[in-house]
C-alpha cells in the first residue's frame, strides 16, 4: 500500500519512548494512524474549548466535512521529530495553533500573539491577535452559514479562552443550557471540553458538537461526567484549603487525581507565590510550574519559573512553564535548590503517601 501523504519517515517506536504516560503513548499512536489516512487534514488545538468549538465549526462547513481532524497540543508540537512529521502532512486547515504547515492549505485561523509574525501559507488567512478566540473569528467569518447554536458556542469561547469567568464553577447542571446565564453556559462548555482524556474522545466531542450541537448538554453520558468533574473540582479546592500558605508549594501527584487548575487557583488566592506540581512516571517526572497572577510584571524576574523549567529541558512563559525531570528525587532536589537560592520558603505535599488528605 502506498501512502502518499507520508513525506518523512517516522520511527514511531523510538518516538513513543519519549512519552512516559500510557495515555500519551496511546494518543501519539492514534494521531499517527490518523495521519496515514489519505484525506486532507484539519489540525486544531486539542487542549481547550476554543480549539474544539473551532473544529466543530469547520466540520459543519461542506468544504471541510470530509477532512481528517487531528487534535494537537503542546506535547506533540514540542516534540521535534513529531512536529517535523506533522509539518509535512496534507493540511487543508489549521485553527487555534501555529501555522506549521509546509504546503499551501485552504484556511488558517488564529489569535495568538506569538503566531503574529509567522508566515501563513493559506488561501484564506483569518488572524487577529486582539480577538478573544479563534472560534469567535471563524463564527464571524462564516456567520451566514452557521446555525445559531454553534454561534452561541463560539461566543462562549470568548469567556473560556480569556479566563473571563466572573462566577465560581456551578455545582449543578441545568436541564437546558439556554435556561442559564451566559457565565453558567461558559462553565458548561469549559467543563465538557475538559472531559476528554484521549484524542479519540476529543474527536467524538467535535463530532457531537457539529451534529447535535447544544443537545450534547442534555446527553446523560456527558451530564454524569460533568457532574463528576464538578465534584472533583470541589474536592480539589478542599485539598488546597488544607495546604499551608508558603512561598512555594510543591505537590507530588498520587493515585487520586485532582484538578490542578482548581488547586493552583485556590493556592494563589491564599497567597502562595509559586506552585509546582510533579507527576512521577516510570522514566521521567513531569513538572508543571505556575506563578501567582497577582505578582506584578515589575517583580516577575525574581519568580520566573521559566528559568527553572529550562533546567529540565522545558520552557514556557514567565508565569507558566513546564518540563520533564529525571527521577522524582533528583527532580525534587533541583527544585528545592532553586527555591532556596531565591530565599523562598516551601513545603512539599506528597499525595502518594497521604491519599486521605483528598477527602475521598
Ligand atoms: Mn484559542
Amino acid at each position: 500500500m502506498s501512502v502518499k501523504t507520508l513525506a518523512v519517515p517516522l520511527d514511531l517506536n523510538r518516538i513513543l519512548s519519549d512519552f512516559s504516560d500510557d495515555i500519551q503513548k496511546k494518543n501519539v499512536r492514534f494521531l499517527y494512524s490518523l495521519s496515514l489516512l489519505p484525506n486532507r487534514k484539519v489540525a486544531f488545538h486539542s487542549a481547550d474549548a476554543d480549539g474544539i468549538v473551532s473544529a466543530a465549526i469547520l466540520k459543519t462547513l461542506k468544504e471541510f466535512q470530509t477532512a481528517i481532524y487531528i487534535p494537537l497540543g503542546f506535547q506533540e508540537l514540542h516534540h521535534l521529530e513529531l512536529a517535523h512529521f506533522f509539518q509535512t502532512l496534507n493540511w487543508c486547515a489549521i485553527v487555534d495553533l501555529p501555522p506549521f504547515n509546509r504546503s499551501m492549505m485552504n484556511l488558517y485561523c488564529d489569535h495568538h500573539q506569538s503566531n503574529k509574525t509567522l508566515y501563513k501559507n493559506a488561501e484564506i488567512v483569518i488572524f487577529d491577535e486582539s480577538a478573544p478566540s479563534a472560534a469567535y473569528l471563524l463564527a464571524k467569518h462564516y456567520q451566514s452559514r452557521l446555525p445559531d447554536s454553534l454561534k452561541l458556542l463560539a461566543d462562549l469561547t470568548t469567556i473560556t479562552d480569556t479566563a473571563g469567568f466572573t462566577i465560581a464553577s456551578p455545582e449543578n447542571i441545568p436541564s437546558h443550557i439556554l435556561e442559564v446565564t451566559r457565565q453558567e453556559q461558559a462553565w458548561l462548555l469549559d467543563d465538557i471540553c475538559r472531559l476528554p482524556e484521549t484524542s479519540e474522545e476529543i474527536l467524538t466531542l467535535v463530532q457531537d458538537f457539529s451534529s447535535i450541537q447544544l443537545q450534547v448538554f442534555e446527553n446523560e453520558f456527558y451530564r454524569k461526567r460533568i457532574l463528576g468533574l464538578r465534584s472533583q473540582r470541589k474536592r480539589s479546592i478542599r485539598l488546597a484549603e488544607e495546604f499551608e500558605t508558603k512561598d512555594v508549594v510543591i505537590i507530588i501527584q498520587g493515585k487520586t487525581k485532582f484538578l490542578k487548575s482548581a488547586v493552583v487557583r485556590r493556592l494563589f488566592e491564599k497567597g502562595v507565590f509559586i506552585t509546582c506540581v510533579l507527576f512521577p512516571g516510570k522514566i521521567f517526572t513531569g513538572i508543571s510550574l505556575r506563578v501567582n497572577p497577582q505578582i506584578p510584571n515589575s517583580e516577575l524576574a525574581h519568580y520566573q519559573v521559566e528559568t527553572l523549567a529550562q533546567e529540565f529541558a522545558g520552557g514556557g512563559h514567565p508565569r507558566a512553564a513546564g518540563g520533564r525531570g529525571p527521577s522524582l528525587s533528583a527532580t525534587l532536589t533541583k527544585i528545592i535548590e532553586w527555591t532556596q537560592e531565591r530565599n523562598f520558603n516551601y513545603r512539599v505535599y506528597d499525595l502518594r503517601k497521604n491519599q486521605k488528605v483528598l477527602g475521598m
